[in-house]
Parts: C-alpha cells; structure tokens; sequence
C-alpha cells in the first residue's frame, strides 16, 4: 500500500429498472466500500450509444476520492455492478448499473483490465456533458470537449438526493 490517496471520476449508467434508484444505490454502494463523495453531476436522460435498440440511459458522473489502489477500485465498481444484478450477455447492451472508471488523478493505466482514462469517454456526449458540468478545466487538462448532443438534464445536482452518509 503506497498510502497515497487518488481523486477518481466515474461514470455511472441505468437503462432498465428504476434508473434512479439503480444510480443512488451504486454511489452509496461505493461510498460504503472505500470512496468519499466529492461531488457528482446532475442526471441526465441519454440516448444510447452503440447498440441503439434499447431504452434511454440516466447517466451522471461522480468525483470521489480513496485510498483504494486502481485495481481495487474496479474492484469495488464491478462489485457494485454485481450488487445490481447486472448481465453482461450484450456489449454496449441494456443494463441495472454500469460504473466506468473515468479518470484517477494524473495516471494513465494500459493494464488488460483496466485503461484510464477511460479510451472511450472522448466521444461520448452522456460522459462528457456530466463531466464537464463539475468542472471545464478538468476536461481541458485532459484535452476532451465538452458535449451535450441527445443529453437532457433530468435532475439538477443539487437536486440530487444521495445517502453520502458513508463517508
Ligand atoms: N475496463 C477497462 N478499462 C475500464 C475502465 N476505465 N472502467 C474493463 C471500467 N472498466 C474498464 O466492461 C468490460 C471490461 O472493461 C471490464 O470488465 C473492465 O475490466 P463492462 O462494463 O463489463 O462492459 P460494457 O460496459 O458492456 O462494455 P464497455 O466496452 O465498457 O462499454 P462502455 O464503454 O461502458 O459502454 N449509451 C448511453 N446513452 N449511456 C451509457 O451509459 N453505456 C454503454 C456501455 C453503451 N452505450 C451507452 C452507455
Ligand atoms: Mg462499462
């Protein structure tokens, strides 16, 4: 253990069930297995990408720190995955919970199981719009632009009513 703590980034997904829920039970999954909240976007409502007969996504970003090592941390999320049931029977397809690792602090990881930042995020409108609403200057630093296109915010961040108790 290097002791050290990461910011980290993630992109939370829902497409069946209650989305909402499905996201509000993910963070406070990940807060009560090594995250502190930071910050996270509003949600937003998204077309899907890839494979497109399926329904709309919510879709939010959330900055957290920890002292989890990266490979723990995508640990915890496909926990948290697990925690929802989710099925991987579709790449890209229709799912409870799907927690992308985003950024973590300055790395950048080529490992076969994980690579941050995350190589798809620089075309993705229901990344990037979350992203940058918590803060430009982070995407600027890392070079992605900031897109809205078949995005609609649904619930402000302040709006947003997530149990960060396990902080
Ligand atoms: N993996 C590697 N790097 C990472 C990372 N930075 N974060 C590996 C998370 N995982 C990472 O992912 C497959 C494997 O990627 C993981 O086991 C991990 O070792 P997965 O989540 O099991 O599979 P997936 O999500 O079906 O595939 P993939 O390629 O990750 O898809 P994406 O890129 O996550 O896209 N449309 C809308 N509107 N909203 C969405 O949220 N999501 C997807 C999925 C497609 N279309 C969407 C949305
Ligand atoms: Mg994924």
């Amino acid at each position: 253990m290097s002791g050290q703590i990461y910011d980290v980034w993630l992109s939370l997904g829902s497409n069946l069930g209650n989305r909402y829920e499905n996201l509000m039970g993910g963070v406070a999954f990940l807060l009560a297995n090594g995250l502190a909240f930071r910050n996270c976007s509003g949600i937003y409502e998204t077309e899907p990408v890839g494979y497109t007969d399926q329904p709309p996504f919510y879709n939010m970003a959330v900055h957290c720190s920890t002292s989890l090592e990266p490979l723990e941390l995508l640990e915890v999320c496909r926990q948290a995955e697990r925690e929802y049931k989710r099925e991987r029977n579709l790449r890209w397809g229709p799912r409870t919970l799907d927690v992308d690792i985003l950024l973590i602090g300055d790395l950048t990881i080529n490992l076969p199981d994980l690579t941050v930042p995350h190589p798809r995020m620089g075309e993705r409108a229901f990344v990037l719009g979350p992203l940058g609403e918590m803060g430009i200057s982070l995407l600027a630093k890392w070079g992605l632009p900031w897109i809205h296109e078949g995005i609609v915010l649904k619930i402000p961040a302040a709006d947003v009513k997530m149990n960060i108790a396990g902080e």
